[in-house]
């Protein structure tokens, strides 16, 4: 499988990759690559951090173009936003399972107990209010089921909290959070591997919403049409990926045990959402690192210009969920940009009977994938491309003549309102907003759907934009003058995933 040198490698002769020196971690790193993401520019890998050795490097902008991304899974580098997503609903998905193998890359140093320092690696600050530094953020995740035992693997944010402890923060409802929450019902430490270079493959898939009960591991593989190399970790047995950049093994202590400050991290909404709050944390106890290794850096920016192809960890789930639901006559899916790949939602259709719009929009809310923080679902006829916004809106702007209710409609807006959301005690991350709020509730007076945007805009509308600092305005300069008229950014902005 492609592992993340590798990548950076193939996109180096695609002349997709910019390399840079003696960038500060500190804030500037980050407004670099949030700059770069805007352009839908070149993928960034830094080195010669000021205060660090030669070597010891960080790579961002990974995933952020349609282009990156098909290599990045295997894909022809001219394959379309909707050949992608095709590709990723899996329709013939079979397991590949990951191979033990005895040695690999990643152990080509080791550190145990005392010996592990985390500030070995230039981890950066990223936006101009996070609360800390990030080793986490292009990350995977790896938890074993205590009842199952399958692995999960997912992309939570990690932040530095001193030399051999971090904080691990997992929203409610995520697969790893059900899991470590198994453990800690035992009063016993979750053992976790987190992976801060992995494979684009593991780190796409962990980043999907793949159902539960499927492996990530398993998943990646079958992308790859080959198996992940995993070597069983010396502290907690859990896979280590045997050619990832940088991996920690470590147990994720119960809330009872102990708790630290975690946050605020600009988020994928642009905002602040989760503010800084009392979060578990893991004990760090074996680190490995390829030479010369590279952090993934994937940070949330803005939408639409979030630094990952969003839309294509959860449009093809719900594609699929909604085929499952018996929805017929879905000719495409698009969870728009605009939403973080998330909260708007687009289904083309060709309708075959009244009430089949509805049923699509509803049952679009009622996925699982779907309906976690969904806002808004349009369904539109199949020959309008759910991709093209303005092909959409378009719609909306010449609407059919004489369509009534829901029947055969030409396009339906579809928002769920509440009459009790005000009471709801089901807000996703109430108690974030608790925090947030003074400890007061959430205000939810008029979305049911298990909203939060705008209401945490209303609370802390601070945004999460990378502080502009002049040093990272004159490298933009340097990149518009040093690539004649800028012509591969802006081809490459059409091409933003
Ligand atoms: C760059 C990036 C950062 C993310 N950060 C977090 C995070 O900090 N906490 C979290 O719970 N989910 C985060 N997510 C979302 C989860 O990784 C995603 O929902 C994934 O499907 C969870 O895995 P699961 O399906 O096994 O639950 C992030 C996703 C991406 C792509
Ligand atoms: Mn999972």
């Amino acid at each position: 499988m492609l592992d993340l040198r590798g990548f950076l490698q193939k996109a180096k002769e695609d002349g997709d990759l910019l390399e840079l020196e003696e960038v500060d971690w500190d804030l500037e790193l980050g407004t670099i690559t949030e700059l770069l993401v805007e352009k839908g520019g070149a993928a960034l890998l830094f080195d010669k951090f000021k205060g660090y050795p030669e070597g010891y490097r960080v790579a961002t902008n990974l995933y952020g173009t349609v282009r990156r991304f098909a290599v990045a899974i295997g894909m022809p580098n001219t394959s379309s936003r909707m050949d992608i997503i095709k590709r990723w609903r899996a329709l013939d998905f079979t397991p590949v399972k990951p191979v033990e193998v005895n040695t690999g890359p990643i152990l080509e140093n080791a550190y145990f107990g005392d010996d592990i320092n985390l500030y070995q690696f230039p981890v950066p600050r990223y936006h101009e209010h996070d609360g800390g530094r990030y080793i986490g953020t292009g990350v995977a995740v790896i938890m074993r089921d205590p009842d199952e035992g399958e692995i999960n693997v997912g992309v939570q944010r990690v932040m530095v909290h001193d030399e051999k402890t971090v904080g691990l923060y997992i929203s409610p409802g995520k697969h790893n959070a059900l899991i470590r929450q198994k453990y800690w019902s035992k009063g016993e430490s979750c053992p976790v591997v987190m992976d801060f270079g992995p494979a684009p493959l593991l780190f796409l898939s962990a980043a999907s919403h793949v159902p539960w009960g499927i492996s990530e591991f398993d998943w990646a593989g079958y992308l790859a049409n080959e198996p992940i190399e995993v070597i069983p970790g010396k502290i907690t047995g859990l896979p280590v990926p045997a050619n990832s950049e940088i991996v920690v093994e470590g147990e994720c202590l119960p809330p009872e045990v102990e708790l630290r400050i975690e946050g605020p991290l600009g988020e994928w909404t642009g905002y602040y959402a989760g503010g800084e709050r009392q979060e578990p944390v893991v004990r760090v106890k074996a680190l490995y690192h390829r030479n010369k290794p590279i952090l993934a850096g994937v940070p949330p920016i803005k939408p639409p210009r979030y630094a990952f192809a969003v839309q294509v960890r959860t449009t093809p789930f719900l594609w699929n969920d909604l085929e499952k639901a018996g929805i017929r006559g879905i000719k495409g899916v698009w969870e728009h940009e605009a939403g973080g790949g998330r909260m708007i939602t687009i289904i083309s259709l060709k309708q075959e009977y009244g009430g089949h719009a509805m049923q699509a929009g509803l049952a679009a809310v009622g996925s699982h994938g779907g309906g976690y923080m969904s806002k808004l679902v349009i369904v539109v006829d199949e020959d309008i491309d759910p991709t093209d916004l303005n092909d959409v809106l378009w719609v909306k702007a010449n609407p059919m003549p004489n369509f009534r209710g829901t029947r055969f409609t030409n396009a339906h807006e579809i928002l769920i309102w509440a009459s009790k959301s005000k009471k709801s005690r089901y807000s996703f991350n109430h108690h974030a907003m608790k925090s947030l709020n003074g400890g007061k509730q959430m205000r939810s007076d008029w979305y049911l759907p298990l909203c939060t945007g705008s209401e945490r805009i209303k609370i802390d509308g601070k945004k999460a934009h990378a502080t502009q600092k002049p040093e990272a305005l004159l490298y933009r300069v340097l990149l518009a003058s040093t690539d004649p008229g800028s012509s591969r950014f802006a081809s490459r902005t059409d091409d933003q995933g």
